[in-house]
């Protein structure tokens, strides 16, 4: 999609931290960090939501959630625990339309989120 900011980080067309990269995702660090890590993990297809995706790739968002451990794994956090966030819809705080998963950890996580 062209006027999508995910796929132009998926493009080189806006730079980004790149942590990780598999066939299908990109891997990168996010700009406004809300822990010690805070990465985001995208499918190169641009795809709005974590449920669309799932309806027409389950495969493609399972490549995304295997990711997201790998990057927990790299950063040092899959012992001590870290936390996998879809947001879907505005109300739960999406903001970018192209899926991706927040990765989180490295501090104490507090639930329920708020
Ligand atoms: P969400 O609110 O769930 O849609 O998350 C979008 C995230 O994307 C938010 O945590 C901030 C991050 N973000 C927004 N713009 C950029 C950008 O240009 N570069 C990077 N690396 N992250 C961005």
């Amino acid at each position: 999609m062209t006027d999508c900011l995910f796929c132009k980080i998926v493009s080189g067309d806006v730079p980004a931290k790149i942590v990780r990269e598999s066939a299908g995702t990109v891997a990168f660090r996010d700009i406004n960090p809300q822990a010690p890590t805070h990465v985001l993990v995208i499918p190169r297809e641009h795809h709005p939501t974590a449920g669309e995706l799932a309806a027409v790739d389950a495969g493609l968002l399972a490549e995304v959630v295997r990711e997201a451990h790998q990057v927990a794994v790299d950063e040092g956090i899959a012992e001590s625990g870290y936390r996998v966030v879809f947001n879907t819809g505005a109300q739960a705080g999406q903001t970018v339309f192209h899926v991706h998963a927040h990765v989180l950890g490295g501090r104490g996580l507090n639930w329920p989120p708020g």
